[in-house]
């Protein structure tokens, strides 16, 4: 696939996003939002996850058939070349009417992501990273910020009920030891953006799934953080653990989440190079 095929995927997912967030918009906070069914504890999916979902599988494979799609609620297999889904990442405040949610799409080759769209269709921020070329906001670039150190950094930390809660407060109760500012924003890919453009210094959970997370790390990379990637082929469709941070805290935030883990000091963390090398 040439540079010129992957920045029409890019442009055209942008326009796809825009899209799927008119939807979004038609849906939040009206009488039809409501309707939503619990997939797990505190995990629901609505009306508006189900339409965008297949919005966006009809527009991506009517414009590019021989592609793969991975989408939350749909699924799918991993492919060479494969599109990556997340038609409403944070849906628990969407569905409750709170403004942090966003549509997630990000586009992979060989097991790397070359293309990252994180769309805010109530504030109407569209974040876009291509690889190798930068992050931007709305056309603008942007860069994480400069911290300081734990005193000087505000660290989103998600939660997910799908991982053991004691592991959590562990983590939870390391940041605020080191002094760290925390919050818990029920979104990763907002997070992951808030990261990239430097209104927060760090994003972890212990327990993310692909489609929350492949577009908002390359924004991260992209815009000179630090991540320690997502694994690819059978891992994308696995829930994995999650950090990002500027460079000045990743040693800090590493070692906390190593200490939060089930598998505690057995298996460190891997390099960006290193998941760059075996994917
Ligand atoms: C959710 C997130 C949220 C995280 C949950 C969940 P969804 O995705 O991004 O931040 O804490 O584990 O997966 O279900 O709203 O797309």
């Amino acid at each position: 696939m040439t540079s010129d095929d992957i920045d029409r995927r890019h442009r055209f997912a942008q326009d796809c996003a825009r899209e799927a967030g008119t939807i979004a918009r038609r849906y939040f906070r009206s009488c039809e939002a409501p309707s939503s069914i619990e997939k797990g504890r505190h995990d629901p999916v609505t009306r508006a996850d189900l339409e965008i979902d297949r919005f966006l599988i009809d527009q991506l494979a009517g414009a590019f058939p021989a592609d793969g799609i991975l989408t939350e609620e749909t699924g799918g297999v991993p492919a060479r070349h494969l599109w990556v889904i997340d038609p409403i990442d944070g849906t628990l405040n969407f569905a409750r009417g709170i403004a942090h949610f966003a549509v997630s799409i990000a586009f992979c080759i060989d097991g790397r992501t070359e293309s990252g769209i994180v769309y805010d269709p109530i504030s109407d921020e569209i974040f876009t990273a291509r690889r190798g070329h930068g992050a931007f906001c709305n056309g603008r670039p942007i860069r994480v910020r400069t911290t300081q150190g734990p005193w000087d950094a505000i660290v989103d930390a998600g939660y997910s009920s799908r991982h053991p809660a004691a592991d959590y407060v562990r983590l939870v109760h390391g940041l605020l030891a080191q002094g760290y500012a925390f919050v818990q924003n029920g979104s990763a890919a907002m997070g992951l953006a808030a990261l990239a453009c430097g209104r927060i210094d760090g994003f972890c959970e212990l327990s993310l799934k692909s489609w929350d997370v492949l577009a908002g790390l390359l924004l991260v990379e992209e815009a000179g953080g630090w991540t320690g990637g997502f694994p690819h082929g059978p891992g994308l469709l696995e829930d994995h653990e999650v950090l990002a941070c500027t460079p000045a805290i990743r040693q800090s935030l590493r070692d906390l989440l190593l200490e939060s883990s089930p598998l505690r000091g057995k298996t460190p963390l891997p390099s960006v190079q290193s998941v760059i090398q075996k994917s």
